[in-house]
């Protein structure tokens, strides 16, 4: 009984020793950036997303899972130590607990590691044992992407550039009327540069509302634990004749230099650069629910931040990358539940075709890339009901104010994405001949088999093109 203790012990350490070292030189890493803008539904993918890994009952698309190679996946400590680790098993609680629920908003970065243990498949399978494969998933918002176009401007061409642009937006006005009656050449007062911040950021928001998708810095919006620190007190600025030093003009350029290299360019290097694997989720029923205007402004703020997967234009981002790419990206439609799966294709095309510009220049760069539909924490069921004499295919789930259970029918989403893409382009008000109806769903109560993780749509074949080719 000593004995057996002490080899165990003796053996364990070994392991232990050899973990590390093949860790290092033979285990490989996959990362797997998961993004999307603010309320796109990231956190619930990567919950049941990484549920589903742990429990695989309804895997039956990923492919070492149908063949029975996988022999274990379990969550490990990450590899970073700064980054805040993806609050996995909370999220889980609060969607499948008794009182289920969506988790909070999370709006920063996370990361979760998962290992595979899995068997080789073909001819190796008789020659070798299990391998391991480490799957670092990073959680980041879309909205960061967008600060990339700053990396390669100066103060003085950054404020050009927005005032030029800004000068007729009504958003606007009073921050204009604030930075034209300043002078850059005088000494800096704190409390100056406060108000032309927050008049800026005030600017930015009730753009964003209005529907422009230009509005950088990104981290005006969501500024998180950086909120009053000197890096998010800038504005653009009129250039002076002359900025002598401990002006406002010279403070503001050093302020706009410190954004970059403190906020910008460490994501960017520590983060962005290291991806394998991307996965970028689109709201896109919400936006369509929204109307045109909404859909509009998802179309342009997604193809401005798919510029990130075009390197080639930015010299920050080419020099960053060094020829590192992201191999695969996959556009999801998510919250795909809310429609009948006899509509999913439709949902997909229209996602692809809004997307196409953005996908094209992705595909440019070298990445394989694919367009889905899928709902990560499925909250409904199917049903076909009657609705004025006629039989329409419609959801039922439970309603988040009230609690109660209803059918939703949203409407039939048009088989030409144009339709819907068209008039967006074009600025009309509100969809002609067509409405979408939305209701808000809570997660369903759900009992778990064994084995089983929660129910999802479609997350086996994500799962499968984005690391299946790995295991
Ligand atoms: N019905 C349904 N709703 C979903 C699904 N996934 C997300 N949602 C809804 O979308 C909301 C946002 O999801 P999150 O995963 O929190 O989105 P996020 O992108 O992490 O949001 P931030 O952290 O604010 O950036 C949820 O609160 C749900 O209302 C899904 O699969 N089905
Ligand atoms: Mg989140």
């Amino acid at each position: 009984m000593v004995f057996r203790t002490l080899t165990d012990g003796v053996t364990r350490g070994i392991e232990g020793a050899l973990g590390a070292v093949s860790e290092t030189l033979f285990e490989p890493v996959v990362r797997l950036g998961v993004t999307g803008l603010s309320r796109a539904g990231k956190t619930v993918f990567i919950t049941g997303l990484v549920a589903n890994l742990l429990d695989r009952g309804r895997m039956p698309q990923l492919r070492a899972q149908a063949e029975g190679r996988i022999e274990a996946i379990f969550l490990q400590p990450q590899p970073d130590d700064t980054l805040p680790r993806f609050d996995f098993e909370a999220h889980l609680a609060a969607l499948t607990g008794d009182d289920p629920r969506w988790p909070a908003s999370t709006r920063s970065i996370s990361e979760l590691r998962l290992s595979f243990r899995v068997r080789p498949s073909g001819m190796l399978s008789g020659l070798t044992g299990p391998r391991t494969v480490h799957l670092d998933i990073i959680d980041y918002p879309g909205e960061w992407l967008l600060d990339l176009s700053l990396m390669t401007k100066t103060y003085a061409q950054w404020s050009d550039d927005t005032l030029t642009r800004l000068a007729n937006r009504p958003q606007a006005r009073p921050f204009m009327a604030m930075a034209r009656a300043e002078d850059g050449s005088l000494k800096l007062e704190e409390a100056r540069a406060q108000a032309l911040a927050a008049s800026f950021t005030d600017y930015l928001n009730a753009a964003r509302k209005a529907g422009w998708s230009d509005c950088t810095p990104g981290r005006f919006m969501l500024p998180g634990d950086l909120a009053g620190s000197p890096v998010l007190t800038f504005a653009p600025l009129p250039a002076p004749s002359q900025a002598p030093r401990g002006s406002l003009y010279r403070e503001m350029d050093r302020r706009f230099e410190a954004y970059k290299s403190h906020v910008v360019q460490p994501f960017f290097r520590e983060h962005f650069s290291r991806i394998d694997r991307q996965v970028v989720l689109v709201d896109a029923l919400g936006a369509i629910h929204a109307g045109p205007q909404a859909l509009e402004d998802l179309r342009r703020t997604m193809a401005e931040i798919l510029q990130a997967f075009r390197p080639g234009r930015n010299t920050f981002l080419s020099q960053l990358l060094l020829g590192h790419r992201v191999e695969r990206i996959l556009f999801a439609a998510t919250m795909a539940d809310h429609l009948h799966h006899t509509q999913h294709p439709k949902l997909t095309a229209i996602m692809q075709s809004m997307l196409r510009e953005a996908r094209d220049r992705a595909a440019f760069a070298g990445a394989l890339t694919a367009a889905m539909s899928l709902s990560s924490l499925r909250a409904t069921v199917e049903e076909t009901v009657t609705r004025h004499g006629e039989t329409v295919e419609a959801v039922r789930g439970r309603l988040m104010e009230s609690g109660r259970q209803a059918a939703m029918y949203p409407g039939e989403l048009p088989d030409d994405p144009a339709r819907l893409l068209s008039p967006a382009r074009e600025g009309a008000e509100r969809w002609l001949d067509a409405e979408f109806a939305l209701m808000r769903f809570g997660p369903a109560r759900i009992a778990l088999k064994p084995g089983e993780g929660p129910p999802h749509i479609r997350l086996d074949r994500a799962a499968e093109f984005l690391i299946g080719d790995r295991l």
